[in-house]
């Protein structure tokens, strides 16, 4: 499996512009870095916290040399002073560095329980305005029980009625496989 091959590479403020590229977005303690890990099967290769706000910069795994998953830190956590507008000019960047040739993904997370925040609203509409793909990915899935299942699946046929969505849990392995395949056909890699 070509992600059994993920190692850490480095945190940067700014984006390192490699040929292919897995933008992992969504609030604080969404799962960001437990789907790294279950997407590559390596507990302990993102650093998966308890207490939110913890990741400040861009963390690059590398798969192959022309190709990374990159963890960005949380939004919606405010008990840190000038986090939001670090991550926002460093969102900025990352879009506006995007060149010709080079392939993007956007993986926004939610929280499948929950109903969507101001700042994840906010974020959609950003992600709108940039020119990358972006599939939604309803995360913890395994907390859901079955009424809570549908209201979620209600909620995302009316939000989303023409956007491709995922549900996963990191926990369960659910929903990864097909994460997978999703990520090697936009980035036009060959499975192995
Ligand atoms: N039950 C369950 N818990 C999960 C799942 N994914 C993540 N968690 C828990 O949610 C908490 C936050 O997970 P992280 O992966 O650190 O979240 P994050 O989005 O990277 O958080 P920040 O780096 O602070 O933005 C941890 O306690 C995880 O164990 C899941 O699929 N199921
Ligand atoms: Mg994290």
């Amino acid at each position: 499996m070509i992600f059994s091959k993920a190692h850490f590479s480095l945190s940067a403020v700014k984006p390192l512009e490699k040929d292919k590229e897995v933008l992992f977005i969504g609030r604080s303690n969404v799962g960001k870095s437990s789907l790294i890990n279950a997407i590559c099967d390596h507990k302990g290769l993102a650093y998966v916290s308890k207490t939110p706000g913890h990741t400040r910069l861009l963390n690059y795994f590398e798969i192959n040399p022309d190709f990374y998953l990159v963890d960005a830190p949380g939004y919606g956590y405010r008990k840190i002073a000038h986090f939001q507008d670090h991550f926002d000019s460093m969102m900025d960047s990352y879009f506006q560095k995007i060149k010709e040739g080079q392939k993007r993904l956007v993986l926004l997370l939610f929280d499948a329980r929950r109903d969507l925040s101001k700042e994840d609203w906010d974020m959609l509409e950003y992600l709108k305005n940039q020119r990358v793909k972006t599939l939604v990915i309803y995360t913890k899935e395994d907390k859901l029980n079955q009424s809570m299942r549908q209201k979620a699946l209600q909620r995302m046929r009316t939000l989303f009625p023409d956007q491709e969505i995922l549900f996963v849990s990191s926990l369960k392995k659910k929903g990864v496989d097909i994460l997978r395949e999703s990520i090697l056909k936009e980035m036009d890699i060959e499975a192995s």
